[in-house]
């Protein structure tokens, strides 16, 4: 079926699709579809759009991805299908790797991804001979490489696993997130949370990144000042109480 672009939920429901077709292509997993489901559900309640907390969040996140050591960018099957060119860009602005990284693995759909990451211009993708395990993790999501996340210092994990979340915080990492879920473990544990669709989100975060670079000295250092000390406690508090209030005061949206 078409979906014709004056429909309300175009959008959606093209972003559906994508993903249907990403499961098909073997990118994603089946329970992918589930879990984007789940998304849908809190962005509905954000009214589909990047709020201020989110573009806060975004802001602290561009200037520590662009002042760490070793960034690196964790990508699922979700991620991979959803938006491939846009992880490839932020990791090739920041010279850093995208470590493909699975929960529902198998060594088909981790080729899969890594192939639709390079052939999106993504030029370091770990991954897919892991080297090392995480520890606390008895499933595959403990899967590490020496090169990519082991290394790491900033690791950007969209969509994560609250263990996996801890787990990579318990090793000292300072550890980003995209979730649109405000409740999930991973939003409480992470450094920074994202509240956003990873769809809108990661176009702001790399224009974010590209700002800061054109700054120079000067502006970093007024970056350092602002975002020093993210309180992300207070961020998702504030965001809990704009999502209840945004539904209470449109409760006929489509
Ligand atoms: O590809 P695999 O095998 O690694 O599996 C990936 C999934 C996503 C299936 C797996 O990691 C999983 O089960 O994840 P969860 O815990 O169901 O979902 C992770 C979080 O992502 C949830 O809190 C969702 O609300 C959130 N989420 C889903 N879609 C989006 C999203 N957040 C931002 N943007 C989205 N489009």
């Amino acid at each position: 079926m078409t979906v014709p672009r004056s429909h309300p939920r175009y959008l959606s429901l093209m972003t559906r699709d994508k993903l249907v077709e990403g499961f098909l292509k073997g990118l994603a997993a089946p329970q992918g579809l589930i879990a984007h489901g789940r998304g849908e559900a809190f962005d509905y309640l954000l009214g589909e759009e990047t709020c201020p907390e989110a573009r806060e969040a975004i802001a602290a996140a561009a200037y520590r991805l662009l002042t760490a050591q070793s960034p690196v960018v964790s990508v699922n099957g979700n991620v991979a299908t959803l938006c491939p060119e846009e992880i490839s860009q932020l990791c090739n602005l920041l010279s850093c790797p995208a470590e493909v990284n699975l929960f529902h693995r198998s060594e088909e759909r981790v080729r899969l991804i890594a192939a639709e990451l390079r052939k999106s211009g993504c030029e370091r993708v770990t991954g897919e001979h892991p080297d090392s395990m995480i520890p606390g993790l008895d499933h595959s999501r403990a899967l590490a490489s020496g090169d990519g996340m082991m290394g790491a210092d900033v690791a950007l994990v969209p969509l994560e696993d609250g263990d996996r979340c801890e787990a990579l915080k318990a090793m000292g990492k300072f550890v980003i997130t995209i979730d649109l879920n405000p409740l999930s473990r991973t939003a409480r544990k992470a450094d920074i949370s994202i509240i956003d669709n990873i769809t809108r989100a990661l176009p702001e975060l790399r224009e974010g990144i590209a700002l800061l670079k054109g700054l120079g000295e000067e502006g970093l250092k007024e970056a350092e000042e602002a975002f020093e000390d993210y309180d992300n406690e207070r961020v998702l508090a504030q965001l809990l109480d704009r999502m209840t209030r945004k539904y209470l005061s449109n409760p006929t949206q489509d």
